[in-house]
C-alpha cells in the first residue's frame, strides 16, 4: 500500500444516519451540508411556512409528505475550525436514511454499505420502536454508533434519565461528550465535553453563526448564562466524570499513522452521545468536528470467499441500492455502489461478478446536495453513482478480476399482498418498464402466479403501495390499479428431491408463482396450508426470504 492510497482512506467518513420516523435525520443531515460548505441555506423541512424543500430529500412524495421514503447520499469534505493550515480535509459520506418502517428495507441495506451511524434520538419521545430495531441490526454488524439526542429546545426529558433510557433500550453504554444547558424555552447551548469549551451560538435556523468560546471555571461563564446554570451546570460535568465511561476509554487514542487505536466507541461497546437542536443549529458543529475526528474510517468487509481490507491495491465493490429517476430531467437508474477497497477508476475495465462481463463507467457520479457531478476516481469507503440500464441488481460485487461475492444484505419477507393490474390500457408499455424498474430497485417484491398469470406486489407496509402508485404515475406516466388477493406468506422453495419438488409443484399449481429472477415461490393462503405442506414434503425447504 502505498502512502497516497493510505491518507486517502484515512480521511474517509462513511457513515449513515438513523432513527424513527421524524426525529431530525433529514434536518440534522441539512445542517451538516451547511457547515460543509454543500448549501448556503438550509430549507427547513415539513414545518416551514414557506415551502422549501428539504435538500435530502429527493423525490416528489417525498416533498410533499416531508418524510423519507428512500436513502439519500450527499458528500462533502470538510475541515474542522480546529485543524491546523495545511491538513488534508476530511472527505464526509453521508447517508440520510428513511425512518418509516414500511421502509425499513432501504435502511437496512443502507447499513451494509456504511462504516458507522449517527443515531438521532427525540429529546421529549425518548428512544422509539424503529431506533430499537435499528440498533439490532447495528449491534449485529457490530457498526459503531454515536447517538445525538435532538430538539433540546423543547421540553424532554432529564438528560440523566435519557442517558439511562438509552443505555437499557439500546443495550449499549454511553458516555455523552456534549452537554445541554436547560432545555425547552430556556435552552441556551451545549458545553462541549469533548474539547472542554463552551460554545454559544446565535440559534439561526439557516445559517452557520458565529460561536464564544468560554473556559468554564472563570467567571464569564456566569456572566454568559447566569449563575444558576452555570453552578448546575459545573456540577452535572462532575457527575459526568464519575459515572460514565472517560474519554479515553470511550474514543480510544491516536496512534502515530493516525488511526484511532482502543476505546469502545470503535468496538462498538460504548456509545458517545451529543446533546442539541438540529433545527437551531445547536451542538450540530460539535457532534460533526468530534464525528469526523473520532468515527472510523473505512473498515474490512466481509466476502463470502475472505476478509477485503480497504487498503487492498485493487477495486472491490458492491451495489447496495438501485434509484430510478433521480433527476427528473433524465429518466435513467442509478445504482449506488460501496467502494470496498482500492480505487475506482472511471473507464477502467471492471469483472461485474453476477454477469460474468467486464463493464466500464464513462459516467460515474458522486453527489452534492442536490447535484451530482462526474467523478475521475473514487476510494474505499465512497459511494459511487453508476449509470443502470438494468444491468445490476442489489448485492452485485464489481472486482479487478477476483471472484468475490459480498454477501449479508437483508432481504425482507413481505407481509402484504395484493394483485397489481394496469389501470390505462394504452399505456400498458409504460407501466410494463415502471414496474420492472421500480421492482429492480427493490422498492418491493413482485410475483407472477403461474396459474393465472396475474401479478402480485408484496410489501411490508402499506406505505410502499402508496409510494409505487405515485411513482408510476408520476415518473412512468402509468396508471395501475390494486386488487386484494388472500396471501398468508410467500415462500422459496428448493429442493435436492426433483421429484417430490415436480410434485409439489403439480399439486399446488394454482399456488405458484415466480420471482422476477424466474425462482419458484409458493403462495400460502393460510399459516395451516403452509404447516401442512413444510409437514407433507419433507425434502423442500422453505425459505422466507429471497435470500438463501
Ligand atoms: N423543535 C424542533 N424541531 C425539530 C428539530 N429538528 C427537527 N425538527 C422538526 O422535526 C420534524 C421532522 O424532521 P425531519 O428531519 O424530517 O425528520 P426525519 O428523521 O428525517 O424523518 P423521516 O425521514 O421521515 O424518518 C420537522 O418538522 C423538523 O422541522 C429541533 O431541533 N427542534
Ligand atoms: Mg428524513
Amino acid at each position: 500500500m502505498n502512502n497516497s492510497t493510505a491518507s486517502q482512506i484515512l480521511r474517509r467518513r462513511t457513515f449513515a444516519i438513523i432513527s424513527h420516523p421524524d426525529a431530525g435525520k433529514t434536518t440534522l443531515t441539512e445542517k451538516f451540508l451547511l457547515f460543509g460548505g454543500q448549501i448556503q441555506v438550509a430549507g427547513a423541512v415539513k414545518s416551514n411556512k414557506i415551502r422549501k424543500t428539504a435538500t435530502s430529500d429527493w423525490m416528489d412524495i417525498e416533498k410533499q409528505r416531508g418524510i423519507s421514503v428512500s436513502t439519500s447520499v450527499m458528500e462533502f469534505d470538510y475541515l474542522p475550525p480546529s485543524a491546523a493550515e495545511g491538513d488534508t480535509p476530511y472527505k464526509v459520506n453521508i447517508l440520510d436514511t428513511p425512518g418509516h418502517q414500511d421502509f425499513a428495507e432501504d435502511t437496512y441495506r443502507t447499513l451494509t454499505a456504511v462504516d458507522s451511524a449517527i443515531i438521532v434520538v427525540d429529546s421529549a419521545k425518548g428512544v422509539e420502536a424503529q431506533t430499537r430495531k435499528l440498533m439490532e441490526v447495528c449491534r449485529m454488524r457490530n457498526t459503531p454508533v454515536i447517538i445525538f439526542v435532538n430538539k433540546m429546545d423543547r421540553e424532554g426529558r432529564d438528560p440523566f434519565e435519557l442517558l439511562d433510557e438509552l443505555e437499557e433500550e439500546l443495550q449499549i453504554k454511553v458516555r455523552p461528550l456534549s452537554w445541554p444547558i436547560n432545555q425547552g424555552a430556556k435552552f441556551k447551548g451545549v458545553y462541549n465535553i469533548y474539547e472542554s469549551a463552551l460554545n454559544l451560538f446565535t440559534p439561526d435556523k439557516q445559517r452557520v453563526t458565529e460561536k464564544y468560546s468560554i473556559d468554564i471555571n472563570t467567571s464569564d461563564l456566569d456572566d454568559h448564562i447566569g449563575e444558576d446554570d452555570a453552578s448546575r451546570l459545573r456540577d452535572d460535568l462532575e457527575m459526568i466524570e464519575g459515572i460514565y465511561p472517560t474519554i479515553a476509554d470511550t474514543v480510544g487514542e491516536r496512534t502515530d499513522n493516525g488511526t484511532i487505536s482502543g476505546g469502545g466507541y470503535h468496538t462498538a461497546e460504548v456509545a458517545p452521545v451529543f446533546f442539541g437542536s438540529a433545527l437551531n443549529n445547536f451542538g450540530v458543529q460539535e457532534l460533526l468536528d468530534c464525528f469526523v475526528e473520532i468515527a472510523p474510517p473505512p473498515r474490512p468487509t466481509k466476502a463470502l470467499e475472505r476478509m477485503v481490507q480497504p487498503e487492498e491495491e485493487k477495486f472491490s465493490g458492491f451495489i447496495f441500492k438501485i434509484t430510478a429517476n433521480i433527476d427528473p430531467n433524465h429518466r435513467s437508474c442509478i445504482a449506488f455502489c460501496k467502494v470496498c477497497s482500492g480505487k475506482f477508476v472511471r473507464n477502467q475495465p471492471y469483472l461485474h461478478i453476477g454477469l460474468g462481463k467486464t463493464v466500464r463507467f464513462s459516467s460515474p457520479t458522486q453527489f452534492l446536495a442536490q447535484r451530482k457531478s462526474t467523478i475521475e476516481e473514487a476510494w474505499a469507503g465512497d459511494i459511487v453513482g453508476l449509470p443502470d440500464n438494468g444491468i445490476f441488481k442489489i448485492g452485485d460485487t464489481l472486482t479487478e478480476g477476483e471472484q468475490l461475492h459480498f454477501r449479508g444484505l437483508p432481504s425482507f419477507s413481505p407481509e402484504m399482498f395484493k394483485y397489481i393490474e394496469n389501470d390505462d390500457p394504452m399505456k400498458s408499455k409504460q407501466f410494463q418498464k415502471g414496474l420492472e424498474q421500480l421492482m429492480n430497485e427493490g422498492v418491493a417484491q413482485l410475483f407472477v402466479n403461474q396459474f393465472n398469470g396475474r401479478r402480485i406486489v408484496g410489501t411490508v407496509g402499506q406505505l410502499q403501495f402508496e409510494v409505487i402508485q405515485y411513482r408510476l404515475e408520476n415518473e412512468y406516466n402509468a396508471k395501475c390499479r390494486w386488487e386484494p388477493v388472500h396471501l398468508h406468506k410467500a415462500c422459496w422453495i428448493e429442493s435436492d428431491n426433483e421429484a417430490e419438488l415436480e410434485n409439489f409443484k403439480k399439486r399446488k399449481y394454482q399456488y405458484m408463482a415466480k420471482d422476477k429472477d424466474g425462482r419458484d415461490v409458493f403462495l400460502a393462503d393460510s399459516g395451516y396450508v403452509l404447516s401442512m405442506a413444510q409437514q407433507d414434503f419433507e425434502h423442500i425447504k422453505f425459505h422466507f426470504t429471497s435470500e438463501f
